[in-house]
C-alpha cells in the first residue's frame, strides 16, 4: 500500500506541474476504468463536455432522476469561505491554489501523520455515484460525483477503539480565501464538521475528488470533499486539510453559529421544521419564479432504506 508518512519529502518539493498531472491522471485513469467496467455506455443528458462515461443503473449509488447541469451546479454555491452569496464561490474560488494539497491524520489512529493528496488516492478505486445534495436552504441537486468509500480511508489510518468521532476541517488560507479575511464573516475559521464513527464507515459517505467526469471545481470544494447524501449539504465539508479521530463528539461550525439550527446529525427530515422555515419541500435546481421546480423532500433524502438502522431508537426531533 502506498502511503506517505511523516518524513516523507513535502508536497511543495515536487513540481507542481508534474504532482497536477498525476493527480489528474490518476483520477482520469479511475473513471476510464470504471466506464469501461460497467458497459453498456449510457449517454446521460445535460453533462456537457464531460471527459467519462459510464453507465448509471439504478439504485442506492445512483438515481434516474433527471441531473442537474454542470452550470447550475458549479454557479450556485455555498463555500462560505469566499463569502456568503451563492454566486461568490464561482466568483472568487479561483485565487484557491489546490496543489500540492496534503491532509493531516490525527488523533485516536495507529497511523498518524501528513498525506499527500496524490498517495491518498493512490490505493483507491474512485467510482462514479450519482447522489443528491439537499441544502438546508431547501434547494436541491443532482450530482454525478467522482469519488470513493469514507470507509476505504479510514480503514487505512487504523482507528483505535477511542475512535468514536471523526473531525473534519477545511484549509484556514485568508490570502486565497477572501471570506476568510471579512469582518463580517459569522463563521469561526476554520470550518469544521464532524460524523459518528458508523456513518462515517456507511458505505454511502464517500470522499468525493469530482464531479461530471473531471476533478472538482474549486467552488465545490477542490481537491478533495466529503459527501454524505442523506444529511443537509453542510456536513459535506470542501477542501478538507485535516482529520482527526476523537472519543467526544466534534463541535461543528455551523453548531458554533446557532446550536437551535444546525444539530449535529443534520439528518434531511421533512418531519422536523428547520426554526425559521418547513422543510417539507425542495426546489430542485435550476429553478426559477415561473418554473420553482418544488418537489417534496424525501427523509433522509431518498436513502431511509440504506441508513435509517442508524438511527434506531434516537429522537430525530432532538437530535437534529
Ligand atoms: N468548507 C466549507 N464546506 C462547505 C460549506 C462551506 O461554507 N465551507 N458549505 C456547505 C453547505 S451549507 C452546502 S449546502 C454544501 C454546498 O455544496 P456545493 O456548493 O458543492 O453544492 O457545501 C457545504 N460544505
Ligand atoms: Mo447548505
Amino acid at each position: 500500500m502506498l502511503i506517505g508518512k511523516k518524513n516523507d519529502i513535502l508536497s511543495s518539493e515536487i513540481t507542481p506541474e508534474a504532482v497536477y498531472l498525476n493527480r489528474r491522471q490518476l483520477i482520469k485513469g479511475a473513471a476510464a476504468m470504471a466506464a469501461y467496467a460497467a458497459l453498456p455506455v449510457s449517454a446521460q443528458a445535460g453533462r456537457g463536455d464531460m471527459l467519462f462515461k459510464v453507465a448509471v443503473p439504478d439504485g442506492a449509488y445512483y438515481t434516474s432522476e433527471p441531473q442537474t447541469p454542470f452550470d447550475d451546479a458549479t454557479s450556485y454555491n455555498n463555500f462560505y469561505e469566499f463569502g456568503t452569496a451563492k454566486t461568490d464561490p464561482a466568483k472568487y474560488a479561483h485565487a484557491l491554489t489546490s496543489d500540492p494539497w496534503s491532509i493531516e491524520v490525527g488523533g485516536a489512529v495507529a497511523k498518524p501523520g501528513v498525506y499527500h493528496l496524490e498517495d491518498l488516492l493512490k490505493g483507491v478505486d474512485i467510482e462514479e455515484r450519482i447522489y443528491r445534495l439537499r441544502c438546508v436552504e431547501a434547494w436541491s441537486m443532482v450530482i454525478p460525483w467522482l469519488g470513493f468509500p469514507l470507509s476505504a480511508l479510514i480503514k487505512r489510518f487504523e482507528p483505535t477503539s477511542k475512535a468514536k468521532y471523526i473531525e473534519f476541517t477545511t484549509l484556514y488560507r485568508p490570502e486565497e480565501m477572501r471570506g476568510q479575511r471579512s469582518a463580517f464573516s459569522t463563521i469561526r475559521w476554520p470550518y469544521v464538521e464532524g460524523l459518528r464513527m458508523d456513518e462515517a464507515m456507511h458505505p454511502l459517505t464517500i470522499m468525493s475528488v469530482g464531479m461530471y467526469g473531471r476533478e472538482l471545481p474549486n467552488q465545490n470544494g477542490a481537491p478533495i470533499r466529503l459527501v454524505v447524501p442523506w444529511k443537509y449539504g453542510f456536513k459535506s465539508i470542501k477542501s478538507i486539510v485535516k482529520v482527526r479521530f476523537t472519543e467526544r463528539k466534534p463541535k461543528t461550525s455551523w453548531e458554533g453559529i446557532a446550536p437551535e439550527e444546525y444539530g449535529f446529525y443534520a439528518n434531511v427530515n421533512p418531519e422536523v421544521d428547520h426554526p425559521r422555515w418547513s422543510q417539507r419541500f425542495e426546489r430542485r435546481l435550476p429553478n426559477s419564479l415561473l418554473k420553482p421546480n418544488r418537489i417534496k423532500t424525501q427523509m433522509f433524502n431518498g436513502y431511509e432504506d440504506q441508513v435509517a438502522g442508524l438511527y434506531k431508537g434516537m429522537n430525530l426531533r432532538r437530535n437534529y
